[in-house]
């Protein structure tokens, strides 16, 4: 399986198939659309079933002990090689995200950088002891701790980052000496497939890594009910996420999942309006607000409210929406047809509830696919359009009467991803770190956008919280803990 990479041509069809052990199954049949042009068909895929799982887990569990058996360093090497391939490949990679997501061009390139970072990690960790020497309290005798791989695994991954998410899931899971079952999201299965051709050229084994396409209801429900996969990590909704998590708990597996988020950003008196709008707009417009750290909510202080809105205002402007492969695009498409009913519905509920827009998000394109910012003014913590994730380019702004008062409405909602605040007041940005219910804060920084080696997860709705991703800890996930007593000595 090496001479497979797609050409990345616009207007051609990547013809891809299930990547099962050492074989390609299943005839392209379902077709996933460019969303900037949606008569251009960027890539068929097969639909697999329950029995493209059962021969995906089969192939991952024989693949699995003899890739465990490899020296963590050559499995690394597999990893940082790929991540090389990538590079090498990442203007085609690119295109190809841009045509099957809608990212822009510059988001697009940057994501399948983060991808190549994040092989590059996980490469890295290979080199890396993991465990403990630990005291024992019987003479001549050496405790110490080992991580084991857990086996088989299934990874579940969403459409909005679409290699950057396989990758920063598959990475530790590899390179913890497990194998993969990876089923990527139907609206983008050619990012997944340049990840897996990737590893595949960089020399990992056939079977280590399992790509499997087809429906959530079919593929995934059989992913998280299959007695083989040890551990499933889901990205994706809310919805779909408390029912993976169900079934796997049942059979006594493994489970982490990354779900929705609602994230506030704090705005204070003393910051500069014009900073606190362009940090709003790169994580509310940015990637067209399809985003779990999206700012989704911007909480003002009185004395910034009012000049804060007009510079946010002024921005909006700026996100006109396009088509990413023109390089001066600031905004793409928004993914799908359904996504923008979304979108388009949370803005009408938003204004009926009493908010007032003063940016109204306009729909344009020839088949309606692009969609400007909208801004809201007047939103109350008690409307549904501040407490629950819209997933699209538009941004509430509440009003609170001080900064603790901020802080009480950043955490009056379900989900606890990111949350970000801007000022100068270290005692301010000390008080919201300490406060503010979030897996991960920022100050003075966008709630979008995260670094490969650090932690990443959430607390309340928004995740399992019991493991997080990226980082040296995304393997705690992807292993177990055996303790050995050796005693060297009976005198
Ligand atoms: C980022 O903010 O850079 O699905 C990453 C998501 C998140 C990833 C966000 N799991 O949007």
């Amino acid at each position: 399986m090496t001479a497979d990479v797609p050409t990345s041509i616009p207007g051609s069809t990547a013809l891809l198939h299930h990547r099962i052990g050492d074989r390609l199954l299943g005839e392209p049949e379902e077709e996933r659309r460019n969303p900037a042009h949606p008569d251009e068909v960027v890539a068929a895929t097969p639909r697999g079933d329950a029995t493209t799982v059962d021969q995906a887990v089969e192939a991952a569990l024989a693949a699995q002990p003899g890739w465990a058996a490899l020296p963590a360093p050559a499995r690394g090497a597999i990893l940082l090689r790929a991540g090389g391939i990538l590079s090498a490949r990442r203007d085609q990679v690119t295109t190809d995200l841009v045509r099957e997501e809608g990212k822009t061009w510059a988001e697009a390139y940057g994501e399948v950088g983060r991808a190549i970072e994040i092989l590059q990690f996980y490469g890295g960790e290979g080199r890396r002891g993991r465990g403990e020497l630990i005291p024992s309290g019987t003479p001549h005798t050496m405790a110490y701790t080992r991580r084991e791989p857990l086996g088989a695994v299934g990874i579940i991954t969403p459409w909005n980052f679409p290699i950057a998410i396989p990758a920063w899931k598959t990475s530790p899971a590899l390179i913890s000496g497990n194998t993969v079952v990876l089923k990527p999201a139907g609206l983008t299965p050619l990012c997944a497939w340049h990840l897996a051709a990737a590893l595949a050229d960089a020399g990992l084994p056939p079977g280590v890594l399992n790509l499997v396409y087809g429906p959530g209801g079919t593929v995934g429900e059989t992913i998280a009910g299959h007695p083989g996969l040890a551990a499933v990590s889901f990205t994706g909704s809310n919805e779909v996420g408390r029912r993976i998590e169900r079934q796997v708990q049942e059979r006594g597996a493994r489970v982490l999942l990354e779900m929705g988020g609602k994230n506030p950003l704090v705005v204070l008196d003393d910051a500069d309006p014009v900073l606190a709008a362009r940090i709003a707009a790169d994580s509310g417009f940015g990637v067209t607000g399809q985003a779990c750290t999206a700012t989704s909510r911007v909480i003002c202080t009185p004395g910034v409210h009012d000049r804060f809105v007009a510079e946010l205002a002024a921005q909006a402007a700026r996100y006109r929406p396009g088509d990413g492969l023109d390089r001066g695009t600031l905004m793409g498409p928004v993914v799908s047809g359904s996504q923008m009913r979304s979108d388009l519905r949370w803005i009408e509920t938003a204004t009926e509830e009493g908010a007032q827009a003063v940016v109204a998000g306009e729909q344009s394109g020839d088949a309606g696919q692009f969609l400007d910012p909208t801004v809201l003014i007047g939103v109350k913590p008690s409307h549904r359009i501040a407490q629950e994730e819209v997933f699209g380019p538009v941004v509430g702004v509440l009003a609170a009467d001080n900064p603790d008062h901020a802080v009480d409405i950043a955490n009056d909602i379900p989900f606890g991803l990111s949350a970000g605040i801007v000022t100068n007041d270290m005692r301010e940005a000390h008080r919201f770190i300490d406060r503010v219910q979030a897996g991960i804060v920022k100050v003075n920084r966008p709630t979008s956008g995260v670094d490969p080696n650090v932690p990443f997860g959430g607390v309340k709705e928004s995740s399992t919280n019991t493991y997080r991703e990226q980082g040296a800890a995304a393997t705690d996930f992807y292993t177990w803990t055996k303790s050995v007593y050796l005693g060297f000595d009976h005198s």
